[in-house]
């Protein structure tokens, strides 16, 4: 039974256990519905506790029935039957009390709670707002203003900061049942605050929603949600309650099956079956308590700062002494900048460092269980540090490559041991970047990989399992977005023009304004590579820029002109001259781009190369390549990722714009696997290609 009931004296304790999260799929409610019935019949019973079994207070509604029609009892008609109830419901939360869960607990007459749990309304994130009053009763408790910030953000607040807020009555530190009995005992004598339905709210000023509407439309980036929401607490404060509940419900149900609402919800369930792979059952990870790394450079300190804001001992090794304190200072810097943002407290910058041993000698690793390579991008260069790892690691010791470019394969021909070999590709800067791509090679050991899933979840990453290839998925797809990028520009685009209509699709950057970020010589030492291999790579003006020395921002000049110390693009002329000069050479007819056909022209080829790449069987499924877009180069998540995104526009259509470019000379043929997939609609899922 999800629902059960007990007694302490006069006190009804009410548990829900419903695994994992206690979320409210339609058997809880009507269990719920019942109890509240039998326990207002219940003269013997004064006061209830509710609380919930397992990890959690009720985490919400549960996602998975928002794809079927709603089944009753509904949600925001079981809370109001607690709130009619003719006694005292307590909620006794521990965990995250999210969503669905905290509009039960509004419901109940009072709300107290461990002071490590915590509470919240991230409906946004999924596309939809609070169904069940989260709209209506937060603001009449808690003010408008913090009601705001917690429906329009989604963001989850800390008990103690709820109870400050008036959205808790009592905090506990330990014993929640124990002391939720006592309040339920001792409710009768304590002084009851208002509920939410008796309060009133004072309208505020057009002035003031106008001001909240800019703030939040600028926040959210094109994602309909949070403005709803913002609505929906309008409505609260301009109208009573039973219509504001009305108007909250009816924004609840059009929004639930809206083309965001079932992206984001995609990405919900992508994300969570990305960290625990189905292939990976039953494989223990081994444990990790210490964690060497190779290199204190940009990657390799960024790393280090992401282990440590974990918790976990690092050991960094550089080749000399100058370059070890290089490293330390480069690690220093980071933590010094998250505890300027407020990231972390200023005392914990000395307390991170604290856990970090720098040596130039790597004797040091002798007690690592996994060491993290993060060194200059020579094939010989990597090969001579396994060689040296091989010696002096133990023979169990996970040995990872953060390689973003070679074939690991290569880089571990010669490794003692290669069972224990792992590409993890972490994304830059790496101790923000959530992207994690993980790649094994034809001799990599499960027990490996599964330790490489379970470092990303220690870590708070999104793990992807990637094939080996040339940039594996996340590179892989960003050289054909400059590719297609350039191919605009020779076509009579401009970069300012193409950065615009990227960024109005909800990409956090355009591309040329991203690689003036990151700097143009990375991609130009790459294509020299790629030259030696006899490829032939495409990126005419981004050559022609790398020849003059415009690297970008830090050379004060790339696709853009920066002014001094500024960061702010500005249009180049010289950037003009040297597009004309390409576009001749390159003989593509001029023509006049809308923002729509700049997406077309940039998106649609990555899908083609999304397909090849499943194709490939470098990815495992569509919703990881979503991953990789959305969490390592700002996809708008709202769109559910790449191939979520040409799955919901529709493959033929998708297929049938890529011809029309390819005959234009603006993309490459559709590949097989893609053309195949309009049958259908949906892209397959693949297998993975574990060598080159
Ligand atoms: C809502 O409430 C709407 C209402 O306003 C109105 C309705 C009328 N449903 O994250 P984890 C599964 S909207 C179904 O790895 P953690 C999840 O898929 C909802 N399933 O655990 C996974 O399954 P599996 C608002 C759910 O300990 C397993 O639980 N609520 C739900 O790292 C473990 O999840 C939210 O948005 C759900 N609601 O974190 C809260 N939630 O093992 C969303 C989780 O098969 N949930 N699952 O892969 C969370 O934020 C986290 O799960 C939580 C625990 C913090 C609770």
């Amino acid at each position: 039974m999800p629902v059960s009931i007990s007694r302490e004296g006069v006190v009804a304790i009410v548990t829900v256990d419903n695994p994992p999260v206690n979320a409210l799929a339609q058997p809880v409610r009507q269990a719920l519905w019942d109890t509240v019935e039998a326990l207002d019949a219940d003269a013997s019973v004064h006061s209830v506790v509710l609380i919930c079994a397992g990890r959690t207070f009720i985490a919400g509604a549960d996602v998975s029935e928002f794809g079927r029609p709603p089944m009753p009892p509904h949600l925001p008609d079981l809370v109001s039957r607690i709130e009619a109830a003719t006694k005292p419901w307590i909620a006794a939360i521990h965990g995250s009390a999210l969503g669905g869960g905290f509009e039960i607990a509004l419901g109940c007459r009072f709300r107290v709670a461990l002071a490590s749990a915590s509470i919240g309304l991230p409906e946004v994130t999924l596309g939809i707002v609070p169904g069940a009053g989260g709209t209506v009763r937060t603001p009449r408790l808690a003010g408008v203003e913090a009601a705001i910030d917690l429906v329009t953000t989604g963001k989850p607040i800390r008990a103690p900061r709820a109870k400050a807020l008036g959205l808790v009555d009592a905090i506990y530190e330990e014993d929640l049942l124990a002391a939720a009995i006592s309040f339920a005992e001792n409710v009768v004598t304590r002084q009851w605050p208002a509920s939410a339905r008796e309060r009133l709210l004072t309208p505020q000023p057009t002035s003031f929603w106008e001001e909240n509407e800019r703030a939040v439309a600028k926040r959210s980036r094109g994602e309909d949600a949070p403005l709803r929401a913002l609505a929906c607490i309008r409505q609260a404060t301009e109208s009573d309650f039973s219509s504001a509940l009305a108007f909250e419900r009816e924004i609840f149900l059009t929004l639930r099956g809206s083309a965001q609402a079932t992206a984001l919800r995609h990405v919900f369930f992508a994300e969570r079956a990305a960290s625990r792979p189905a292939e990976l059952k039953g494989v223990e990870p081994r444990p990790i308590r210490q964690v060497g790394v190779i290199g204190g450079g940009t990657m390799g300190a960024g790393i280090a700062a992401t282990l440590r804001d974990a918790g976990l001992p690092v050991v960094l090794i550089e080749r000399d002494e100058a370059a070890l304190q290089r490293g330390l200072a480069n690690l220093r810097g980071i933590f010094e900048a998250a505890a300027k943002r407020g990231r972390i407290a200023a005392d914990d910058v000395n307390e991170r460092m604290a856990g970090v041993t720098g040596s130039t000698d790597e004797t040091y690793l002798s007690h690592a269980d996994m060491v993290i390579e993060a060194v200059f991008e020579d094939l010989a260069v990597k090969k001579s540090v396994f060689a040296r790892l091989g010696e002096v690691c133990r023979p169990d010791a996970i040995l990872a490559t953060n390689t973003s470019y070679l074939d690991p394969q290569l880089i571990a021909a010669e490794l003692v041991g290669p069972e224990r070999f792992i590409g993890l590709h972490f994304f830059s800067p790496a101790q923000i970047m959530k992207l994690l791509e993980i790649v094994p090679t034809a001799d990599t050991a499960p027990q490996a990989v599964a330790t490489g899933f379970a470092l990303a979840r220690m870590l708070g990453k999104i793990p992807v399992r990637a094939g080996i290839c040339d940039g594996f998925i996340g590179n892989r797809l960003l050289k054909t977005t400059r590719m297609q990028a350039e191919r605009v520009l020779l076509s009579g685009g401009s970069p300012s023009q193409v950065d615009a209509a990227m960024r109005a699709f909800g990409m956090s950057m355009g591309p040329f304004e991203a690689q003036d970020l990151a700097g143009l010589d990375i991609a130009a030492f790459q294509r020299k590579a790629a030259r030696g291999r006899g490829e032939a790579p495409f990126a005419p003006v981004a050559e022609r820029l790398c020849a003059l020395g415009r690297f970008g921002q830090k050379a004060g000049g790339g696709w853009y002109d920066y002014g001094t110390g500024s960061r702010q693009p500005q249009p180049s002329n010289v950037v003009a001259d040297h597009i004309a000069a390409a576009a001749a050479e390159a003989g593509l007819a001029p023509r006049s781009w809308s923002n729509a056909d700049i997406v077309d022209a940039i998106v649609l080829p990555m899908v083609n190369e999304g397909a090849k790449i499943l194709e490939d069987r470098v990815a495992l499924r569509p919703a990881d390549i979503d991953l990789v877009e959305i969490h390592g180069y700002g996809f708008p998540r709202w769109r559910g990722g790449l191939m979520h995104w040409a799955e919901a526009r529709g493959l033929p259509d998708v297929v049938g714009m890529l011809d029309r470019l390819a005959e234009l000379k603006l993309a490459e043929p559709v590949c097989e696997l893609l053309r195949c997939s309009t049958v259908t609609g949906r892209l397959p899922t693949s297998y993975l290609r574990r060598s080159s």
